[in-house]
């Protein structure tokens, strides 16, 4: 342009241009970029948020369990951990963390329709939380899943749900801050790492959360359920002691360290290596203390009682229950004066209990002296019963701190949230996975029931007639371990009572006698007098819904008999330790009765909890654990179709589908779909029933695809649905309305 005589002014003024348009251009690009990213960001957010069906009913091909597992695989991959079976929540394990968890999350799901927003633990929590409140009925959220699973993740989720979005006054904010420091506390006293799980409850735990009226958590009560406290005393190998030790000689405080008399190093105490794996990649025991400590005083002890507590837990790990024999005939205990001052108990006395058995012959105390086996086993006795009952008694001691003081208000509603062990297999089985495989199935029982029995119920209520789906009954596995006189607990407690020879072996060849038939039993026995060379001769094996479990008899008498001698149990009922002095109660001495045994007792709270749990409306979320590796992204699709299997979710799902996808009631459904219909726009004055049908004969609905209730329409279809859906859709857009996308599947 100069070249061709342009003037000056003129140069400038397209100098100026050609610096000017790029930039302007460049702003303009940023403007039509991020708004264009921003829409691409939000269409690929919802897209990846739908990743295959957010709801398995809505599965094309629903009875076929390639398909389930498929959409299950797909989500995970996405980091979509959570997919409804209708109502039922599944969810799988990520191992990781995802940023799903946070105040923006949980606001996002606070007083919306389940149906509205994509799959969450939340969801869940809230539709329970908002049934409580408009239906004034209690409700409970059952978590199952194998160990490892995430129940335990899930339980404290839900609970940090209703802490952050749940009204608060100052004494709310205390007892919400209370409910939630409980999980460090009785995580740290009774969890431990296992093969399964770096975290694994040792404990089953329900907890009532107490509402009132204005939907506030005012207070909480916690019921535990059988602690496995012979971990106290030994550890399989790769598997630790209770959190709290590490965590105490991890990260206790010089001085107190110096006060208990222990060392840092976790070899010095033969109970914490047994498993020869004191330390965990995925745990900081250091960190964990101060957790734990500072838990501890928001919950209300005082810096007494956490002295005495942590007294406790030094004593029972402490290196100097040893025994050891000194000359061929007298063993010795080597015992140190900290551990009768963390006890608060006479040392002499303590060290004649511990080497004695008081017995009474012909109205005279003899003390017998025991060997070194049986000196063994009754300080392994001692330190189990010290460590059970001071369990008892921190969780009393919560429940104290947690328990709603306003007399005047009784009324509260309540909702429970369940969290047991996991169903569990190792190498060796013993007493411990009895129990807690038993209390397993009894849960599986529990969801077979009230699904099947709800749903019936509803279809009944309604005057709806369907066709029952075919499940495996678990029933028979439950009667075949509690059954009066016939089941495996009345037949251990029949040995555990019996005088003379009784051990584990009769017990078990008791058991062949009385249930070798049974077709959930198997010993190396077999029907033809021939033996089942891999098994062992000191094993039984039950064949439970969630997978076989080879048990090894050895203990079990001993364990369910859960003795502890006379004479070490009046030494603990002296003791001036103020907590223990609570746990060892003198009336026991006196007592003539012998205690239930440890599986009756255990049997009993669970037919409780049973009780309880039937009592409320339940809400179901079913973990299931990727992979046998912890592993982040691991899919193991083997291990998971076995979950989907025994945990009986496509009996679930074709339940689900082969009574009626969708329910509505009346109210709602011609609210949403009145617009559709000339007779019912834009109000229906008659009967909400009639409304209904005029609207769905005008849809053209056929009379097979749906049934009206008493006061539900029922969709057997989801495609009739989505039909009606998509009709919706396009009035609103043929009217310029924006669309909104709802998953539409559930009641
Ligand atoms: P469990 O309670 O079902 O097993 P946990 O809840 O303790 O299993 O989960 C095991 C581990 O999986 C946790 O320590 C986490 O590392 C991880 N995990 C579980 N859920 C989530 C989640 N939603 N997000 C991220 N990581 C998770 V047992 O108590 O052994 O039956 O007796
Ligand atoms: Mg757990």
């Amino acid at each position: 342009y100069c070249c061709q005589g342009g003037k000056p002014s003129e140069v400038v003024l397209l100098r100026s241009f050609t610096y000017i348009t790029p930039l302007l251009l460049l702003v303009l690009l940023q403007v039509v970029a991020s708004d264009g990213v921003r829409a691409m960001m939000e269409s690929a957010l919802t897209a990846r948020d739908r990743v295959g069906v957010q709801d398995f009913v809505l599965l094309e091909n629903h009875t076929s369990e390639a398909a389930f597992i498929e959409n299950l695989r797909k989500r995970f991959k996405e980091n979509l951990i959570y997919t409804y079976i209708g109502s039922v929540l599944v969810s799988v394990n990520p191992y990781k963390d995802l940023e799903i968890y946070t105040k923006n999350h949980m606001e996002r799901y606070r007083g919306v329709n389940f149906y509205e927003v994509s799959p969450h633990l939340y969801a869940v929590s809230d539709n329970s939380y908002r049934s409580m409140r408009t239906e004034r009925k209690d409700q409970c959220i059952l978590i199952s899943g194998e160990s490892g699973a995430g129940k335990t993740e899930a339980s404290k989720k839900i609970l940090q749900y209703y802490a952050v979005t749940c009204p608060a006054s100052e004494h709310v904010q205390t007892i919400k801050d209370r409910l939630l420091q409980s999980n460090p506390v009785l995580e740290a006293f009774g969890n431990a790492k296992t093969l399964r799980n770096d975290n694994s409850s040792r404990f089953g735990k329900y907890m009532d959360i107490q509402f009132d009226f204005k939907g506030a958590p005012v207070g909480g009560h916690i019921i535990n359920y059988l602690l496995e406290k012979s971990r106290v005393v030994h550890q399989n190998h790769g598997e630790r002691n209770f959190h709290i030790f590490y965590q105490l000689i991890e990260g206790g405080e010089e001085d107190l360290l110096r006060r208990l008399g222990l060392e840092r190093n976790p070899q010095q105490y033969q109970y914490l290596v047994k498993g020869n794996c004191p330390k965990v990649s995925s745990i900081n025991d250091r960190s964990d203390w101060k957790v734990v400590r500072k838990a501890l005083t928001v919950i209300g002890f005082s810096e007494d009682e956490v002295e005495v507590r942590t007294n406790i837990a030094a004593a029972c790990m402490t290196p100097t229950f040893h025994f050891f024999v000194r000359d061929e005939t007298r063993i010795h205990v080597d015992v140190l004066v900290v551990l009768f001052q963390l006890l608060g108990v006479n040392g002499t006395v303590l060290t004649e209990a511990l080497t004695h058995k008081k017995i009474i012959a012909k109205g005279e105390e003899l003390m017998s002296p025991l060997n070194l086996e049986q000196a063994s086993s009754a300080r392994d006795a001692l330190s189990k019963a010290v460590y059970g009952r001071t369990f008892t008694w921190l969780v009393n001691k919560i429940n104290a701190s947690l328990a709603y003081t306003d007399d005047s208000y009784k009324n509260w509603s309540v909702i429970g949230l369940l969290d047991i062990y996991g169903f569990e297999v190792f190498q060796n089985n013993s007493f411990e996975q009895f129990c807690i495989n038993y209390c397993n199935e009894k849960l599986q029982q529990l969801f077979i029931e009230l699904t099947l029995k709800s749903e019936q119920e509803e279809y009944e209520a309604e005057g709806i007639t369907w066709e029952p789906v075919q499940y495996f009954n678990n029933k028979i596995i439950c009667d075949l371990v509690e059954e009066k006189f016939k089941g495996i607990i009345s037949i251990l407690d029949e040995e555990c009572l019996r005088p003379g020879d009784a051990s584990d072996i009769t017990f078990l060849e008791k058991l062949e006698d009385t249930v070798g038939g049974h077709p959930h039993f198997v010993t190396h026995k077999l029907a033809d007098g021939k033996t089942r060379k891999v098994m062992g001769r000191d094993e039984f094996r039950l064949l439970h819904y969630a997978g076989e479990v080879n048990y090894n008899v050895n203990g079990f008498l001993d364990k369910n008999n859960d003795l502890l001698f006379r004479n070490l149990k009046e030494v603990m009922c002296m003791s001036e330790n103020k907590i223990l002095n609570q746990c060892f109660d003198r009336e026991e001495l006196t007592d003539k009765k012998r205690p239930d045994t440890a599986a009756t007792q255990f049997k009993a709270s669970l037919a409780k909890l049973m009780e309880i749990l039937m009592s409320k409306e339940p809400s179901y979320i079913r973990c299931i654990k990727p992979n046998d590796s912890k592993q982040a992204g691991r899919f193991d699709e083997v291990l998971i179709r076995h979950q989907v299997k025994y945990l009986g979710l496509m009996e679930n799902l074709r339940v689900r589908r082969a009574g009626f996808a969708y329910r509505r009631r009346y109210e709602v459904f011609l609210q949403r779909y009145k617009s559709l219909c000339p007779d019912t726009w834009p109000n229906w004055r008659g009967k909400l029933a009639d409304g209904v049908a005029t609207l769905v004969k005008h849809l053209g609905y056929k009379p097979e695809e749906y049934k009206l209730g008493r006061s539900k329409i029922f969709i057997r279809f989801p495609k009739t649905l989505f039909a009606t859906e998509d009709a919706l859709e396009t009035r609103k857009h043929s009217l310029g309305e924006s669309p909104q996308h709802v998953l539409l599947s559930l009641p």
